[in-house]
C-alpha cells in the first residue's frame, strides 16, 4: 500500500495553501521533505515532518481516515481561557497578538472592541496541534447589535484589514446579533467578503491568527467559543472501520 517512489502528500499543510491563494493540492517529495513548486513565488515549503507517503488513491483513503477520526474526535473540557475583564485586554497591534493556548474541547473568549480609545481591533494567535483540529468557532454573544467584522489568517502575525490586505486572509466575514449561535468557520466558508474563503468548516494543524474588529464609535462586547478536538485511542471497533477503507 505504500508507495517507493518517495512521493507523498502534505497532510497538515492543506490550509498554508491558501496563503498561496490556491486550494490545489500539491505532492512533496518524501525524502526531501520539500513540496512541488508550482508558483515559484512561494518557494519550497519543508513538509517533512507532516508528509504522508502514498500511491494512488491511498491517498484519498488517507484523508477518508483522517476524516474518519476526526468525527470521533475528542471534545471534552470547556471553560473561559481569557475575558478581557480579567486578564486584561487583548493585543491590538497585528504584528504582536496576544498568543492563547487552546485545550481539547470548549475555549471561551471574552472581550470588547469598538473605535473608542484605540480599542479597534483584537487579535488573538492560536496553534493548532498535531493531529489536533480545530473544529469550531462559536459566537456565543455579540452586543449591542452593530455590524462588525472577523477574519483568520495563516501565521503568527496578521495585518489590518484594509483594500490593500485583504488578500492576506484565509477569510473573512461581517457580524452581527443575528450571527449569535452561529460557528464562524462554517460562514467563513460560505459569506466570507475577503478574497479568500474557507473551502472547509475546520482548520488543520498549523498556526493562526484571529481578529475582530468594530470600526464604528462604539464599544461592541463579544463571546467566542474555540472548539478545539483532538485524536482519540483507536478502539479494535474503530480500526476495524478504518480498515475497511483500505479494502
Ligand atoms: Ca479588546
Amino acid at each position: 500500500m505504500v508507495s517507493s517512489s518517495g512521493k507523498g502528500h502534505c497532510v497538515t499543510e492543506k490550509l498554508k495553501e491558501y496563503s498561496m491563494r490556491t486550494r490545489r493540492t500539491r505532492n512533496c517529495d518524501f525524502v526531501s521533505g520539500k513540496r512541488d513548486v508550482v508558483n515559484a513565488e512561494w518557494g519550497w515549503y519543508d513538509c517533512s515532518s507532516v508528509c504522508v507517503r502514498h500511491s494512488g488513491d491511498v491517498k484519498m483513503r488517507t484523508w477518508a481516515a483522517f476524516l474518519f477520526l476526526l468525527g470521533m474526535a475528542t471534545t471534552a473540557g470547556a471553560g473561559v481561557i481569557w475575558d478581557e475583564s480579567v486578564n486584561g485586554n487583548l493585543s491590538t497591534n497585528p504584528d504582536a497578538p496576544t498568543p492563547i493556548t487552546f485545550s481539547i474541547g470548549s475555549n471561551i473568549i471574552n472581550g470588547s472592541c469598538g473605535n473608542v480609545s484605540a480599542q479597534v481591533r483584537d487579535y488573538v494567535a492560536f496553534n493548532v496541534g498535531p493531529l489536533d483540529t480545530l473544529t469550531a468557532i462559536n459566537l456565543l454573544a455579540y452586543a449591542p447589535d452593530n455590524t462588525g467584522f472577523c477574519a483568520i489568517n495563516y501565521g503568527t502575525t496578521s495585518v489590518i484589514p484594509n483594500g490593500d490586505t485583504i488578500g492576506f486572509f484565509m477569510a473573512g466575514l461581517h457580524i452581527s446579533q443575528a450571527d449569535v449561535g452561529s460557528n464562524l468557520l462554517d460562514l467563513f466558508v460560505t459569506r466570507s467578503v475577503t478574497i479568500e474563503n474557507l473551502s472547509d468548516p475546520y482548520l488543520v494543524p498549523g498556526d493562526y491568527v484571529f481578529e475582530i474588529q468594530q470600526t464604528s464609535p462604539l464599544i461592541v462586547t463579544y463571546s467566542l467559543e474555540f472548539v478545539l478536538s483532538g485524536p482519540v485511542a483507536v478502539q479494535p471497533s474503530t480500526w476495524g472501520s478504518i480498515k475497511a477503507l483500505y479494502r
